[in-house]
Parts: structure tokens; C-alpha cells; sequence
């Protein structure tokens, strides 16, 4: 009798460290509450927090502006209203009168569905191009289960580059390389911004069940066109 007593003694000490522990590693519901920012929506997009798993939008990226939902090195927006002229049509003039830089595939005149594709894109892809290191934009999301997600990137990438991705305030990811689609042989120089190509799980991410906020950091080299991001339960 002496020595079982002895032996539940020390066992409990074992026991309330495993709850401990199972409690830290559980996911948590860390949405940072003094964020402003708030999920895209417009007459075609009817809002509420982009879907995991599902395809994530980097047009879409959340309302609230310079240094709240992004951070874009001018306040210009390249794409809309400038490349693509405000011409009163919804692609033309996506969130025109915002600094981060958009525009969208185009299949006339081979723009973006030529002959040095990597990967054909969708036709009317809106996408966050332009990109420079140091700019961020925020993406919320709901994610219908805890877990651990991967995702896929459509992108091009003129000389290759970095992104990384946090996750409610925290690096989730490191830096993420991403390969150039730069291709000697395209006689069109500026057709080098429009190679497309897709990155199987770029990333992989922890993710708890609820609303999260997501981070795109572009760290280096810039000269990225980011399209979405398509997350799945990582295998
Ligand atoms: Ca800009
Ligand atoms: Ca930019």
C-alpha cells in the first residue's frame, strides 16, 4: 500500500505538466483585438472574412489604409486608374483611390496569357502587383477548423524574391523564396512582369479556428505579382 501511495504521488506532478504543455500547444484564438482594419467588401464582393481552407485573395486584402490594413512604399495606385485608365468598368478601377497597386490579367495581345507561362492564370485576375520590400498588406480570414494549413501561391516574379506571412501579429512562416519566371528567351521586356507561375505549399501555417488576421511581408527584391493564395489542411 505504502509504495502505490509513493508512486501517485509522483505521478501527478507528470500529469498537471502534461496539461500544461497540451494547453500551450493548443491553438489559440489570438485575433489582436486592437486591430482596426476589417474585411474587403464592394458591390460584387460581399464581404466577411476570406475562407480557409479556400482560395485567398490578395486583391481583397482588409479596408482601413495606409499603415492600418497595408503599407505601400507611394501612395499612388499603379494599376487601377493608371495602367488600367478609370474608365467607369469594376476592373479598371478596383480600389483605385488606394496606394496599394493592382491590376489584372489580361488575354488580349498575349499580356498575360503568353507563351512563357509557367501555369495559365484565370482571365481577369486581379492581383497586387508593383510590390517593393518593406510593403505589407493584411488579410482576415475565417478558418472553419484548428490546424495546420498549406497553401499555394499564383504568382510571377520578374528576378525572384522573398515574402514571409504572420499570423495575428507573429512570423509565421520565415522567409519564403520565391523562384524568378524571368525568361531570356521573350523578346518583350516588359512581358517579364506577366510570366505566371504557381508555388505548391509555399507556406505552412498553425492556424486556430475563428478570425485570424494573415501578414504579407515582401522582403526582398519586390517586383512580384501576387494573385492568391489557396490554402488546404497540409497533408
Ligand atoms: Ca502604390
Ligand atoms: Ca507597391
Amino acid at each position: 500500500m505504502k509504495r502505490t501511495a509513493v508512486r501517485t504521488r509522483s505521478f501527478l506532478p507528470a500529469l498537471l505538466a502534461l496539461f500544461t504543455t497540451t494547453a500551450i500547444c493548443a491553438p489559440q484564438t489570438n485575433y489582436p483585438k486592437d486591430y482596426k482594419g476589417t474585411p474587403y467588401h464592394d458591390s460584387r464582393h460581399p464581404g466577411g472574412p476570406q475562407k480557409i481552407p479556400g482560395r485567398v485573395e490578395c486583391a481583397y486584402y482588409d479596408l482601413g489604409g495606409e499603415g492600418v490594413a497595408y503599407h505601400d512604399a507611394d501612395a499612388r495606385n499603379n494599376g487601377s486608374g493608371a495602367l488600367n485608365p478609370a474608365d467607369g468598368t469594376y476592373l479598371n478601377q478596383f480600389r483605385m483611390e488606394e496606394a496599394v497597386d493592382i491590376s489584372y490579367t489580361k488575354f488580349h495581345d498575349q499580356i498575360d496569357n503568353n507563351p512563357y507561362n509557367l501555369v495559365q492564370p484565370p482571365e481577369n485576375q486581379l492581383y497586387v502587383g508593383w510590390t517593393e520590400p518593406g510593403e505589407w498588406f493584411n488579410i482576415t480570414v475565417q478558418v472553419a477548423h484548428a490546424g495546420t494549413y498549406s497553401a499555394d501561391l499564383l504568382y510571377t516574379s520578374n528576378r525572384g524574391g522573398t515574402i514571409s506571412m504572420d499570423v495575428n501579429g507573429k512570423d509565421a512562416t520565415g522567409p519564403l523564396p520565391i523562384a524568378s519566371t524571368f525568361n531570356a528567351s521573350d523578346p518583350i521586356a516588359w512581358r517579364q512582369w506577366h510570366h505566371w507561375n504557381v508555388k505548391p505549399d509555399i507556406l505552412s501555417v498553425r492556424l486556430p479556428a475563428g478570425k485570424s488576421v494573415l501578414i504579407v511581408h515582401i522582403l526582398t527584391e519586390g517586383n512580384m505579382n501576387l494573385a492568391y493564395f489557396d490554402f488546404k489542411p497540409a497533408r
